[in-house]
């Protein structure tokens, strides 16, 4: 009777189980890690999990130099659709903290100003960020929160980030790379480089702009990374897009168990394609030439 459908057969399970199912896009990673998607998930099942765990959440941000001005907004939006309902930590490192604003948040919230060295070249304040988190992982977020999301400032939250997110570690979709051919990957081809990755290797192209995972993964790939470019740095050499180029290799041998699809870390100028559903995070236009001198 059951002969073709059998016990398994997705017809037999409950309907918010199958409707958590997306056609158009990856589900899955070819090591079994869920690439998150809108309508991939049940949040309710999910908020109950997180909170039964009274798990509590870091958001590091860097505002070095002029990108102070990023702060306020990252914040406020951040109140409004990040983690809502648990409890979070933000932490904002930064060498001008009189110029970090003093914002009132919601129960359960709170903001930690970190004051840390300006390096003069961007680059270096780019990839310097490997080396502070680690060693703030180490002294500090160890004792105070169980997750880590590490990302860019110059953004902001515009839709639900929730705890969909969450697990041991995380990368993120580059939205300017999905649906590139591997190839065209620009990850670091130089063999000379620790960050290089051959043209027949390679999984995603991830964003250097946001990423995650327990503090004890923080932890590795972040001393990873940073080792690997100071070992570059001693040969002279720096990865085409800095932090980015080494996280893309700790990725390639380190496999993320999720990764976050490109609603995470959306920019407009890349228009809004038919699989984006929600862009829950955007890039905050800037002028080039008046914020980066
Ligand atoms: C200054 C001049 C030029 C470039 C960056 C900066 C700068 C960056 C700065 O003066 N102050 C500062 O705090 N930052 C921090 O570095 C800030 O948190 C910012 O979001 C982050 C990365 O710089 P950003 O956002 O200007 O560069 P993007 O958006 O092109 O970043 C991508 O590429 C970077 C590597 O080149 C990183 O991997 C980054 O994570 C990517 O999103
Ligand atoms: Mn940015």
């Amino acid at each position: 009777m059951d002969s073709i459908k059998g016990k398994f057969h997705i017809t037999n399970f409950l309907p918010c189980l199958v409707s958590s199912r997306r056609s158009d896009v990856l589900m899955m990673t070819p090591w079994f890690a869920p690439i998150v998607w809108d309508g991939t998930y049940n949040i309710d099942i999910l908020n109950a999990h997180f909170q039964q765990r009274n798990v509590c959440i870091g958001l590091t941000v860097f505002a070095i130099k002029k990108y102070t001005v990023f702060v306020q907004t990252f914040i406020e939006t951040a109140e409004k659709y990040f983690m809502v309902g648990h409890k979070v930590n933000y932490y904002v490192f930064t060498d001008r903290v009189t110029d970090i604003p003093i914002m009132e948040l919601a129960e359960g919230r709170q903001m930690r100003v970190l004051r840390v060295p300006a390096y003069q070249r961007w680059q270096d304040v780019s990839m310097r960020r490997m080396e502070m988190l680690r060693d703030y992982s180490y002294q500090q977020f160890r004792g105070e929160v169980d997750y880590l999301v590490c990302v860019d400032v110059d953004m902001r939250f515009s839709d639900e980030v929730g705890v969909e997110i969450l697990s041991d570690l995380f990368g993120t979709l580059h939205p300017g790379m999905c649906g590139a051919k591997r190839e065209h990957y620009t990850y670091e081809r130089n063999p000379q480089s620790e960050a290089y990755i051959p043209f027949d290797e390679g999984d995603f192209y991830y964003a250097g702009g946001y990423f995650g995972g327990n503090i004890e993964e923080i932890y590795k790939l972040t001393n990873f990374c940073h080792n690997a470019m100071m070992a570059d740095k001693d040969k002279n050499i720096e990865a085409i897009w800095h932090d980015e180029s080494y996280l893309n290799k700790y990725f390639l041998y380190h496999k993320p168990t999720k990764v976050l699809s490109p609603e995470y870390l959306w920019d407009n100028g890349f228009g809004i394609p038919k699989f984006l559903k929600r862009q829950r995070f955007v890039a905050v236009p800037k002028n080039h030439n008046e914020i980066r001198n």
